[in-house]
């Protein structure tokens, strides 16, 4: 059996591989170490509860990460601070998480040894006009936008120093946008389908017609694990499923598949800095590792994501008024 360690492994992405794990990986004995912020909830995890170890803590506690990564030998490490929104808010929290929870667990790496694997985001590079075909490959620049993709920005260039200097055994993954069962109800997704869930009307920031690059969480859970299985030191891999559309596009979709009028959202004032369009090239994890996405149709993703939304209210519902509230703050 191999030592896993999840870091925030009680979020969209981390609670989905934990599950994702435990289902197609019986050679992984998991721990999770998550802080439980706002965005964390130990109950993602209750149908895996009795097949892991839960442990409440936070990244940036360097003696409490250096016992857990001496422990495992494996870290996976999902634990940010995820918002965009929130990050033009108040960007502290995701510089502390982000880049110092990243450099405390780099730190422990490099005086145990073990693999370490740190999930990125195609934010990272900044944006694309609207009307290229260009897309981002692995080595596009780095040009961030915003406090959240600058900190994960620095992220990345921290794994990849710890690398090189001192031989960390890491590899990254910079995916595009995921979407599934246990997505925040912040994220434009969720957002839009529990509005109409609760009576709300949806709200599409600007015109709607900035770009993203959607793909299921399983798939992206699919391609760290194959990442794992190599030993690919230092690499790093684009994730996305090619599959791109406008937030108009996706809110029409949204409306159609819950029987709403068509014109039943608002548009809202746009967020500051708003990048136009992500799309990552692929062809590296395809080529070298064999990765495919296996949710091929957005249509019915979509679909299964909204009946997953339309039966578990009692995962989101609590969270629901604080985040609108929020929103409100800030006009959108
Ligand atoms: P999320 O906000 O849903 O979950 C983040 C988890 O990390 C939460 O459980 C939270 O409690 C935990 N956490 C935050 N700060 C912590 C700290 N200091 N110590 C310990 N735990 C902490 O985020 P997500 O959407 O699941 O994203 C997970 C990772 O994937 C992030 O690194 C994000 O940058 C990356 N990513 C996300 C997307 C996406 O579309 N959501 C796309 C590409 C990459
Ligand atoms: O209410 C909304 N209306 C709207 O039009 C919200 C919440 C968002 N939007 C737009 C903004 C974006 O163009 O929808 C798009 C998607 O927004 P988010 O869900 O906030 O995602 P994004 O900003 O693209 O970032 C996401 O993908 C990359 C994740 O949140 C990041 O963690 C990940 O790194």
């Amino acid at each position: 059996m191999l030592r896993m360690l999840v870091t925030g492994g009680a979020g969209f992405i981390g609670a989905n591989f934990v599950q994702y794990t435990v289902r197609h990986h019986a050679e992984y004995r998991v721990r999770v170490l998550d802080a439980l912020t706002y965005a964390g909830d130990r109950v993602t995890l209750r149908s895996v509860a009795d097949q892991i170890e839960f442990i409440e803590g936070d990244i940036c506690d360097r003696g409490l990460v250096d016992r857990l990564v001496a422990e495992a030998d494996v870290v996976v490490h999902f634990a940010a601070e995820s918002h965009v929104d929130n990050s033009l808010h108040d960007p502290e929290p995701f510089i502390r998480s982000n880049v110092l929870g990243t450099y405390s667990l780099l730190e422990a790496v490099r005086r145990h040894g073990g693999r370490f694997h740190h999930i990125s985001t195609d934010e990272v590079f900044g944006d694309l006009p609207l009307d290229a075909v260009e897309k981002f490959t692995e080595d596009t620049p780095y040009d961030p936008s915003s406090p959240y993709s600058a900190s994960k920005a620095s992220s990345d260039m921290l794994v990849r120093a710890w690398v090189r200097s001192f031989g960390v055994a890491a590899t990254l993954s910079n995916c595009a946008n995921n979407y599934g069962p246990y997505q925040h109800v912040e994220k434009f997704i969720p957002r839009q389908i529990t509005n109409v869930l609760v009576g709300e009307r949806p709200k599409l920031y600007g015109t709607g017609e900035n770009i993203r690059e959607w793909t299921h969480v399983d798939d992206h859970n699919a391609a760290v694990h194959l990442i794992l299985t190599k030993d690919r030191i230092g690499e790093t891999y684009l994730i996305g499923s090619g599959d791109e559309r406008t937030n108009r596009e996706i809110l029409d979709l949204i409306l159609e598949l819950m029987d709403q009028d068509p014109d039943a959202y608002d548009h809202v004032p746009d967020r500051p800095g708003h990048d136009l369009r992500y799309a990552s090239d692929t062809t590296k994890i395809r080529t070298e590792l064999g990765w495919k996405p296996v949710y091929g149709d957005f249509r019915a993703g979509l679909a299964a994501t909204i009946a997953w939304y339309r039966n578990n209210e009692w995962w989101w519902k609590p969270q629901k008024d604080s985040v609108e509230a929020k929103y409100k703050l800030l006009g959108r």
